[in-house]
């Protein structure tokens, strides 16, 4: 996270794409012209062709253990960088293993490396801009029932660049992954190998107590947020500077996809009770968890909804609930539209 610059530099020397483990989001932004983004299964298409057209990989600082998407062991050179000499060869057979910092390492590395022709690089970048095309396209959508595309497309051009972003796991790690393109300077953070769902909150309160001059965005699905909906109260408590902006599906969309596309069972016990995590300022209704907890929402019909804490406006909390349809179930309640999401997200203080 700290050899952004060396890996640049790196990357202009070698003529090479930089790809990013997903933990490495921020590693480099997504607009700098030497990387092509993600890989593995929430990556791009130009990383993928990138490790797949090349002679050699070098690995920096990682422990992607998607082999499955990496070329075949001994097809290729492979060099590998690493702090931890136990992760040299881990994943894919190093050639040769640097064990150090990676900054450190890069710096050293450098003045070494001799200049090669841009070719691939370039052919790299082409295929980056024909990517940001397709996401664009799906990103900026105005479908009725909303798509989580879009929420990610809006966010990403809102989201500043001193901010703390974490995500959590489920169809959600894609919006996240895929359409809210890291900043130079911001942190972006979810679930690795784990791949745990509940962490979003949690990852973003210990943020926001690290880091309470910066500005925290928590990108969760209802799922996650619902297993830890308590923790709602730990923000409120010590004022915390999060953004929560949920996706309301409604279901456990992942789940649902992996039952259907990876194991071919029918749909069984997805659905989520449709909550409702917000009051509405003009709904007159006993007290529930958002009011208890010192949340205030305002509500912009039924699709989003922009919550701040009880009298502490100027804080910052806010929570957005984009509902959704979750691409390929329709669920009526949750209505949505491009226009309605640029509004909620237009106000301030968000
Ligand atoms: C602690 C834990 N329990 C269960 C899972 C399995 N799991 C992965 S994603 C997911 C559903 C996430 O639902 P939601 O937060 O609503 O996000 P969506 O997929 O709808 O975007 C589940 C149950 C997990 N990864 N971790
Ligand atoms: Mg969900």
């Amino acid at each position: 996270m700290h050899a952004t610059q060396e890996l640049e530099e790196l990357a202009e020397s070698l003529g090479a794409p930089i790809v990013k483990a997903l933990l490495g989001k921020a590693a480099v932004p997504d607009d700098s012209s030497y990387t092509t983004g993600g890989i593995g299964l929430l990556g791009t298409e130009p990383s993928q062709d990138a490790v797949e057209g090349c002679d050699t990989l070098l690995m920096v600082g990682t422990s992607f253990p998607y082999i499955e998407f990496l070329a075949e062991p001994g097809s290729i050179k492979c060099v590998q960088i690493d702090i931890d000499p136990q992760r040299i060869s881990l994943r894919h057979p190093a050639d040769a293993g640097l064990v150090g910092d990676a900054r450190n390492t890069l710096r050293a590395l450098l003045p070494l490396v001799e200049k090669h022709d841009k070719t691939f690089l370039e052919k790299a970048q082409k295929a980056k801009a024909e990517w940001q095309k397709l996401m664009e396209e799906r990103g900026t959508r105005s479908d009725k029932l909303m798509k989580p595309q879009v929420v990610g497309w809006e966010l990403g051009k809102r989201i500043p660049s001193n901010a703390i972003v974490t995500s959590d796991s489920g169809t959600i790690t894609t919006w996240w992954a895929r359409y809210v393109p890291a900043l130079r300077g911001q942190k972006h953070s979810c679930s690795g190998n784990l791949a745990t769902m509940a962490c979003g909150l949690p990852y973003a309160i210990a943020a926001a107590v690290a880091y309470p001059e910066r500005p925290v965005y928590c990108i969760i699905g209802d799922g996650g947020l619902s297993m830890l909906l308590g923790e709602l109260i730990t923000v409120a408590t010590y004022k915390l500077n999060i953004k929560i902006i949920v996706i309301k599906n409604n279901t456990l969309g992942q789940i649902k996809w992996e039952q259907m596309v990876f194991l071919g069972n029918p749909e069984y016990a997805c659905d989520l009770s449709p909550a409702d995590f917000v009051i509405q300022p003009d709904r007159k209704r006993d007290a529930c968890l958002p009011e208890l907890t010192g949340w205030k929402g305002s509500s912009l019909s039924e699709q989003t909804v922009l919550m701040s804490p009880d009298g502490e406006a100027g804080c910052g909390s806010n929570i957005a609930i984009a509902a959704d349809s979750s691409e390929q179930k329709r669920i009526s309640a949750c209505v949505g539209s491009k226009s309605r999401l640029q509004n909620a997200l237009q106000k301030k203080p968000f």
